[in-house]
């Protein structure tokens, strides 16, 4: 299907937002790019598993998010360039150096560009408008701060970074707690807020509440300005109790509640109008709705790019119906 023959939702679609972390908000943000027309589409994304490797600033998230809007991203991982080679970690590994975060040689032209251009004073929202206009990505994407916010995991091993926890020691670590080094002084940048303020839609996409929906939370004015938007929609990340991808339902599990769809709307009612469930999950429906809160039950399993079409027309299609 053509945009054109994807008939846009019943009501017109003005401004959309999407709330994205990694691997399965960029999954859901792809899907949105191919029915929201561009200059209509805002992706505003997570930077709390940002971290500095080899003095290059790496933005995982971001870089999840606009190589795959930008049609490049490696389809296996979800995240890195597709057909990417790993030369030059394979030569620092030569000298003994660990590789456990895999940087591929045309990966690391975004992190050498993206620190260099950090180094002379541009912001990260800048830099972000340049990386993704220059790949060809449509849609706006908005990390949620220029300032310093980093994910730190209260684990059994004690407190670790989030990189080392998701990726060096494989999300394994039973984690206690969770907090955000920075909470109180980062903000929210200007075109974040006003793109919340301006947004007909917003969607939380399915990404992982605890570590990469709740930093954007966080920031200050950000909930207050979901609380006053129209239509805000959740999808949730949780289908029959697990998560799809990573380790949303062992971090849930380990920090005493239940892993379910319902877990996750109950951390949104203060603003969701709107919650979008796996069939799978229909049974779990009368639990969740509630007065002012809507359940759309769907597929919400992407794997094909119609998947990801189909799931980002219903999403629509339901916030613009609430
Ligand atoms: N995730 C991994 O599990 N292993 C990796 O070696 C790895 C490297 C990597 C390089 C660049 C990048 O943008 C993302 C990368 N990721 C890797 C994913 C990263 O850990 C993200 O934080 C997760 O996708 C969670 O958002």
């Amino acid at each position: 299907m053509t945009k054109s023959q994807i008939p846009n939702p019943k009501s017109q679609i003005g401004h959309c937002v999407a709330l994205a972390g990694g691997v399965g908000g960029a999954k859901l943000a792809y899907g949105l790019a191919q029915v929201v027309p561009a200059e209509r589409l805002t992706i505003i994304v997570n930077t709390a598993d940002d971290f500095e490797l080899f003095g290059l600033r790496i933005s995982p998230d971001l870089d999840t998010v606009m190589y795959t809007l930008a049609g490049i991203a490696n389809p296996e991982t979800g995240w890195g360039v597709a057909g990417d080679s790993f030369e030059t970690l394979a030569a620092i590994g030569r000298y003994g150096q660990d590789t456990w975060f895999r940087l591929g040689d045309r990966d690391l032209a975004t992190h050498i560009l993206r620190t260099h251009l950090l180094r002379q004073g541009r912001t990260l929202t800048v830099v972000t408008e340049r990386l993704s206009r220059a790949l060809g990505v449509g849609p706006r994407l908005l990390p949620m701060t220029n300032d310093w916010l980093a994910t730190i995991v209260e684990t059994d091993e004690g407190d670790l970074e989030f990189q080392d926890y998701f990726v060096r020691r494989r999300w394994q670590p039973v984690v206690r707690g969770i907090r955000f080094a920075g909470v109180g002084t980062a903000r929210p940048t200007p075109e974040v807020l006003a793109a919340l303020e301006a947004a007909h839609i917003i969607i939380l996409c399915p990404s992982n509440p605890l570590v990469s929906i709740d930093p954007i939370l966080v920031l200050p004015g950000v909930r207050e300005q979901l609380k006053a938007a129209p239509r805000v929609v959740a999808v949730s990340p949780i289908v029959g109790g697990q998560a799809l991808k990573g380790p949303s339902a062992k971090m849930l599990v380990e920090l005493g509640v239940e892993a379910s769809a319902h877990t996750v709307a109950a951390r949104y009612t203060d603003f969701l109008k709107g919650f979008v469930l796996d069939q799978v999950d229909a049974a779990e429906e009368a639990r969740i709705a509630q007065p002012g809160l809507h359940v759309l039950v769907t597929n919400t399993i992407m794997q094909s790019a119609a998947d990801k079409m189909m799931l980002a027309r219903h999403v629509l299609e339901f916030a613009a119906s609430l």
